[in-house]
């Protein structure tokens, strides 16, 4: 590890847009903090009402919630991005989480034309196409194939796509919080094929959704087979509406674009279909004026998530933890490097949690902090070893014209009194 002593250059993001709730934070919160040690010992000493008084009975929350005081832990969109909400994002709390698995009414919203209300009994899967025998699949139909359980992470291609040409959002709910990570249950659609009995020319399948914009994307066979599934529980319980009710296509490690919701329809054909979301959208321009295409896998990535413009340091100095995610779609995150100092030198972070295949990885670095000044970065290296790139070689390769696959290292600038703000250090 080597010591250099430039100080990086930092562009900082404009403080006029405070964004969402929970980030109020004057400077009571922060100069209050030294009072807390003494408060705390009074607060031990009082009698709290709900030490004395019955709580709720069993039969008050049949579905439970959170607590009261965590009202602020919710989905949060950005009123410049969402036009209408019916065809939008929001996005979900990082900052809150722990952990690797996200809870099921957090993970981030991504409508073409809102929520369907599928009923189920009225729901059908249909294979049709390139194959021996098109089949129509019930609900209890899809039951009786042999399931599987795996956790993926969901990373919507555009995840970050405001960032490309300098530092904008101011949390990391919004700069990086159009990625989910959730267990599924389903069926293997490798199975399902079988059943329907591929034709020799049939190379590709393009999957239907059930919702008004008729979602509509163009896969590989050798996917197909490999890993997708066709998943009707997420982290145990049935699919939420907003995730797909009740049947969604998995497709591990690759753009959330293609895990079609309220799937309906999977037809196989012999060559892509060059539909709207693969061509105009979810294309790269580069600077040449050319176009990457078909840019299925989520490159490795990694975020600090705490703290971060919306999670603040409450104290002045001392033992500090340092928490964020990695997550990559060609495997496993195999180490995660932590800068203190805008990427001039970096120490291991500790990873923590399950280590599994295309999934988010939860990392830790806890240190002392002597209450100065920090550039925060965190650096993912997969188990092919690829290394997550700076912005800068990031621009250096696909120009500033992109909105999809930044997974450029973040940089956040804490500050003396604790509070985090998005920034870009050159
Ligand atoms: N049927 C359907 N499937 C869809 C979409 C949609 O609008 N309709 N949006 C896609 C996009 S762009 C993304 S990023 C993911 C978002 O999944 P989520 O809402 O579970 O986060 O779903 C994909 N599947
Ligand atoms: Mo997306």
């Amino acid at each position: 590890m080597t010591e250099k002593s430039a100080k990086p250059q930092i562009t900082s993001t404009s403080r006029r847009t405070f964004l969402g709730a929970g980030l109020a934070l004057g400077g009571a919160a922060i100069a209050g903090n030294t009072a807390r040690a003494a408060q705390g010992e009074d607060v031990i000493l009082e009698k709290q009402a709900w030490s004395q008084y019955l709580g709720d009975g069993v039969d008050a929350r049949p579905y439970g919630h959170p607590s009261e005081f965590e009202k602020d832990v919710v989905r949060r969109d950005v009123a410049w991005l969402t036009a209408d909400p019916v065809s939008s994002v929001n996005f979900t709390p990082l900052h809150e989480l722990d952990g690797i698995i996200t809870p099921n009414g957090l993970c981030f919203e991504r409508h073409h034309a809102g929520i369907a209300e599928v009923d189920p009994s009225k729901h059908r899967l249909m294979i049709n196409g390139l194959v021996d025998k098109p089949l129509v699949f019930t609900m209890q139909d899809l039951k009786r194939f042999p399931r599987r359980n795996h956790v993926y992470f969901l990373e919507c291609a555009a995840n970050s796509g405001m960032e490309w040409r300098g530092a904008q959002l101011n949390g990391c709910q919004f700069t990086h919080g159009m990625v989910h990570n959730v267990m599924y249950t389903g069926v293997p659609l490798k199975y399902l094929l079988e059943e329907a009995g591929v034709k020799t020319n049939g190379k590709w399948v393009m999957p239907e959704g059930a919702d008004a914009s008729a979602m509509t994307r163009s896969i590989p066979m050798f996917k197909a087979l490999e890993d997708c599934l066709v998943a009707f529980k997420m982290n145990g319980e049935a699919l939420r509406p907003e995730q797909g009710y009740p049947l969604r296509l998995v497709v591990p490690g690759w753009e959330g674009n293609m895990w079609v919701k309220w799937l309906r329809r999977i037809e196989v054909g012999d060559e892509p279909w060059h539909h709207r979301e693969e061509t105009s959208k979810y294309t790269d321009l580069l600077e040449n004026g050319k176009a990457r295409r078909f840019t299925w896998e989520m490159d490795a990535k990694s975020v600090i998530t705490n703290p971060s413009p919306q999670a603040p340091l409450l104290h002045s100095k001392g033992q500090t933890v340092i928490t964020g995610v990695a997550w990559s779609g060609r495997g496993t995150i195999e180490r995660v490097d932590v800068s203190l100092d805008g990427g001039k030198n970096w120490r291991p972070a500790r990873i923590d949690g399950p280590s599994l295949d295309k999934s988010i990885h939860r990392f830790y670095y806890d240190f002392d902090w002597d209450g100065s000044p920090l550039l925060l970065q965190s650096r993912a290296m997969d188990s092919t070893g690829y290394v997550q790139p700076t912005k800068a070689e990031l621009r250096a390769v696909r120009g500033t014209n992109s909105i999809y696959h930044n997974n450029g290292i973040q940089t956040w600038h804490v500050m003396a009194n604790g509070e985090v703000e998005n920034v870009e250090v050159s």
